[in-house]
């Protein structure tokens, strides 16, 4: 079986192929997977108002022109105190798509008189999949309070500022395996699976 991962994101990449290694029978993640950028795809706009339309989006588009089934992530940070935002636009807060550090640090500055305790903020993703004949989207969700310096150096995005619920440690202080097993999107991933090793089979 052949899968390709609509995403252009390195950090999501390498969580993906993480999460779907050994999870698909006869599927060689490393060999087969196939990024969007690999497969020559087009960017794909974004113009969805939810993480599940804009994952479909991306899955739909990278399934027509490929010709294979598609696998994408939308995702991204709701910070309660700013009713939800950046949400669908995480990736551009700061005004320039994918500046992880520009992005991160506007946030902080705009919760800079924000009390820990009102600093609740939720990772969300949207993984969906797409064939030719069947699409699937799951969302998953990770809770967790905004630090108010960056700490570790793994991960990417916004992993330095959530700390999850009940843990001592920000996500970019967690090893690849430990922020996979409680990830928004682990559990995203986890809970589609079901429906990707039927588009594939
Ligand atoms: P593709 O559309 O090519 O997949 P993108 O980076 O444009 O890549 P999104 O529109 O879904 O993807 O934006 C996701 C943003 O949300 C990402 O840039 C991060 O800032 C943030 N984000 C998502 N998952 C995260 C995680 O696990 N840890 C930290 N930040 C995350």
């Amino acid at each position: 079986a052949r899968l390709v991962l609509a995403t252009r994101n390195p950090g999501k990449l390498r969580e993906l192929r993480e999460l779907l290694r050994g999870q698909v029978p006869d599927l060689d993640v490393d060999t087969q997977v196939i990024d969007a950028a690999t497969a020559g795809v087009p960017d794909v706009k974004e113009t969805g108002v939810t993480f599940a339309e804009n994952s479909l989006l991306k899955a739909r588009a990278v399934a027509e022109a490929t010709g294979l089934v598609a696998v994408a992530d939308d995702s991204g940070l709701e910070v309660d105190v700013l009713g939800g935002a950046p949400g669908i636009f995480s990736a551009r807060w700061s005004g320039s798509h994918g500046d992880d550090a520009a992005n991160l640090k506007l946030l902080l500055a705009q919760l800079e008189d924000i009390g820990l305790e009102h600093r609740a903020a939720s990772f969300v993703c949207a993984a969906s999949v797409v064939s030719a004949d069947m699409d699937a989207v799951v969302e998953g969700r990770l809770r967790g309070t905004l630090l108010t310096e960056p700490r570790g150096a793994g991960g990417f995005g916004y992993d330095p500022i959530l700390q999850p619920e009940g843990m001592d440690r920000s996500c970019a202080e967690l090893s690849p395996e430990e922020k996979n097993a409680i990830s928004h999107r682990g559990q995203a991933f986890r809970a589609l699976l079901p429906q990707l090793v039927k588009a594939l089979s």
